[in-house]
């Protein structure tokens, strides 16, 4: 049972749409934490405006991912027919970024300190799925807010005598003032494979800029630098071996749901992944933990 409010000094339960969500408001930062997918959709030092983007067109719907923020792409990342072999098998539901993001999880702990807020979250993956995947295996998502930092930390528990292949991405969604004028640095000389290019390998020559639809998976584990025309933001990350990079462009916008048409223009996904090549094995009984730090220059 969630701990009962009125315990809490900076953490209230509210109502958005038809999504409950915890609401943190501490003198150091605010946040917004929805109980549908562990999803994230507000992080900001007092002061400051929110450090992710969340689309003006996002609706907050039973079962229906939240655009922006940082949704949980769990326990498979991408389209089940782009997954190594092993994962593919288990997956049943022909969609994208798996199932975490619209089931409702389990709050475990709010503790709150005068530096501090922690929340952990978890999903038990059973029977309950198995129209929607073959395993059994529990997450675990802690997130901790503090005046400078907002890290994610998700832990998955092979709960089956078998072993689990998966693959999983926390896909965080940036805010910028004019992609044009935007790059990322950190992936300099990486290897990626482009999905909108037959997802033929290729190597990343000086930074990461955008001038169209831009959807690509990094080899990269290194700290990365987001400069913007508004400021630099810092994602750092452990568990990950892979970073996928998304812009949709303008005509890929058109298509997406929730979408403002000109949205890509302010918006930039560094998703802190373990996709493609870079999926997980689980044995029984076994965990891994994929962690994402964001930070301010
Ligand atoms: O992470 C990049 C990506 O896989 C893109 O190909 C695009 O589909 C994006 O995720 C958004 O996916 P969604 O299912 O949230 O519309």
């Amino acid at each position: 049972m969630p701990i009962a409010p009125g315990q809490w000094s900076f953490t209230r339960w509210t109502t958005i749409g038809q999504l409950e969500a915890l609401q943190v408001n501490h003198p150091l930062f605010s946040a917004r934490l929805f109980l549908q997918g562990a999803h994230l959709t507000h992080f900001a030092p007092s002061g400051h405006s929110n450090w992710l983007w969340v689309s003006e067109s996002a609706r907050y719907e039973t079962g229906r991912a939240i655009r922006g923020g940082i949704p949980v792409c769990w326990p498979w990342f991408g389209e089940p027919a782009k997954n190594a072999p092993e994962v593919r098998r288990r997956i049943v539901a022909m969609k994208a970024h798996g199932f975490a993001r619209t089931a409702v999880w389990k709050l475990e702990d709010v503790r709150e300190s005068a530096q501090t807020v922690e929340i952990s979250l978890s999903l038990d993956a059973n029977r309950d799925f198995q129209g929607l995947w073959q395993g059994r295996c529990r997450a675990l998502i802690t997130f901790r807010f503090s005046a400078t930092e907002c890290q994610l930390a998700l832990t998955t528990t092979n709960a089956d005598s078998q072993a689990l292949a998966f693959s999983q991405a926390l896909h965080t969604y940036l805010p910028t003032p004019d992609i044009a004028n935007t790059k990322i640095l950190g992936l300099e000389g990486a290897h990626y494979i482009d999905t909108l290019d037959q997802w033929q390998a290729h190597t990343q020559n000086g930074p990461v800029t955008f001038s169209g639809e831009t959807d690509r998976i990094y080899e990269s584990d290194g700290p990365l630098r987001i400069v913007t025309p508004a400021g630099t933001q810092l994602v750092s990350s452990s568990g990950s071996d892979s970073t996928v990079v998304w812009n949709p462009g303008p005509e890929k916008s058109i298509r997406l749901s929730d979408f403002p048409t000109l949205g890509w223009q302010n918006m930039l996904c560094v998703e802190t992944a373990n996709a493609a090549n870079d999926y997980q094995v689980l044995n029984q009984g076994q965990s891994h933990t994929l962690a994402l730090r964001l930070g301010k220059e």
